[in-house]
């Protein structure tokens, strides 16, 4: 990113998660409540194991507000894992009780999961110091900061939503949803689907998974709406907007693939039904009459919804475990389980958001500069009046 930095910190099982945002104008006031929602979301869903139950993500601000303002210096936050003090013979950063700690080392590493080679490239012994930073519980981090770059871009009108497209087989011959799909959906549901009728088959197929103690995976797509014209760039590949977003959704734990827009369907037909008619309105401006492309032409984005689509492969961690290797012994073993989710695509999606959220937000404030929310909107206002001039300006 160019405007904003994230940073996170904190192991899945250790005292607890910071972010540090960096970048963010001041002057932009934070609601708390809105914030915590979004950590709610993020841990809702069917398919969670049982430290869903353990943990009430709860925000502490520790620099960067006052009054509850933004004073455009590094935004700092910290989230206590309630776990801890289960673990903490086990995990404390200063002491550990080296017994307890080799009853839980890990030693028979999760194909899928940065087990193996992160064992490997830092030399850890015991492979909890790689699955600890793995886990996905950092994502609570960066809900949180997303959670601030989503109400930075709310000020220009800005939403963000997602949904559940698939989950394993079921739905994926649906279309990518759309705004109004995501509109009508119920994001209080189990699944979070972004076809309600679909919800019902994909909790019978986690509680199968679950029987057999297997894991799930499928798609989530999240929309930005009222995207302003003109984030990102064509004359750079590294400016490209489609690029950045695909990067920070790839990094998502356990996604594989991005698309944008309908990419998978456009590849497969040919050109003239592949992208997104122009015409143009006196009173609407520039007009167009399917959306494709997913928002973005050439990197840049067009004025149509930002809709981006994350392939999430099924959870590493199987009840059942999968054939593995003893560290010790290179003998076979199965990989070592002892609690997991059996699905987190709820949560991917609004993981999704917040990624989503901080490329648009860096994007945004790359366009307008300003270190202030009130220079930010004059500027906001400037450019939206060439562009309405355009191209007589
Ligand atoms: C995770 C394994 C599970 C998940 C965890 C991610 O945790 P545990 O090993 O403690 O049962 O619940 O997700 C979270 C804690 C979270 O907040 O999302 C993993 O290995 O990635």
């Amino acid at each position: 990113m160019r405007r904003i930095q994230l940073t996170t910190a904190g192991e899945s099982h250790g005292p607890g998660l910071t972010a540090i945002l960096c970048g963010m104008p001041a002057g932009l006031k934070i609601d708390r409540d809105r914030l915590q929602q979004e950590l709610r979301r993020r841990q809702h869903g069917y398919g969670r194991g049982r430290r869903m139950q353990i943990e009430q993500d709860e925000i502490e601000f520790r620099g960067g507000l006052r009054g509850g303002e933004t004073l455009g210096s590094p935004i700092c936050m910290w989230i206590p894992n309630r776990d801890f003090e289960n673990w903490q013979t086990v995990m404390d950063p200063l002491e550990v009780d080296a017994d307890k700690a080799e009853q839980r080392r890990l030693r028979s590493p999760r194909p899928g999961h940065a087990d193996l080679a992160g064992g490997l490239k830092y030399a850890r012994r015991d492979l909890r110091d790689v699955l600890e930073r793995a886990s996905a519980r950092e994502t609570a981090a960066r809900v949180a900061a997303g959670a601030i770059a989503r109400q930075l871009l709310a000020r220009f009108g800005v939403e963000i939503k997602s949904g559940v497209r698939s989950l394993g087989p079921v739905g994926l011959d649906r279309p990518v949803p759309s705004w109004a799909d995501l509109e009508s959906m119920d994001d209080g549901s189990p699944l979070r689907a972004a076809y309600p009728e679909l919800e019902k088959e994909m909790v019978e197929l986690v509680d199968k998974a679950k029987q057999e103690g297997d894991t799930l995976g499928g798609s989530v797509t999240a929309i930005a709406h009222n995207v302003p014209v003109g984030l990102g760039s064509h004359v750079q590949w590294s400016e490209k907007l489609d690029g950045r977003i695909a990067q920070a959704v790839m990094s998502v734990p356990a996604v594989k693939a991005v698309e944008m827009g309908s990419a998978l369907q456009v590849s497969r037909g040919f050109g003239n039904m592949a992208h997104d008619p122009i015409a143009f309105h006196q009173d609407l401006g520039w007009q167009r009459s399917s959306n494709r492309a997913g928002g973005t032409e050439g990197g840049i984005t067009n004025g149509q919804d930002v809709v981006v689509t994350a392939y999430m492969k099924p959870i590493s961690t199987l009840a059942k475990g999968l054939p593995s290797v003893d560290l010790d012994t290179k003998e076979p073993r199965i990989s070592q389980y002892e609690r997991s989710d059996v699905t987190a695509l709820p949560a991917a999606g609004v993981i999704a958001e917040a990624m989503l959220a901080l490329v648009l937000a860096d994007a945004l404030l790359e366009k307008l500069g300003g270190d202030s929310l009130s220079e930010l909107e004059a500027h906001w206002e400037s450019t939206r009046r060439l562009q309405r001039q355009w191209p007589r300006s």
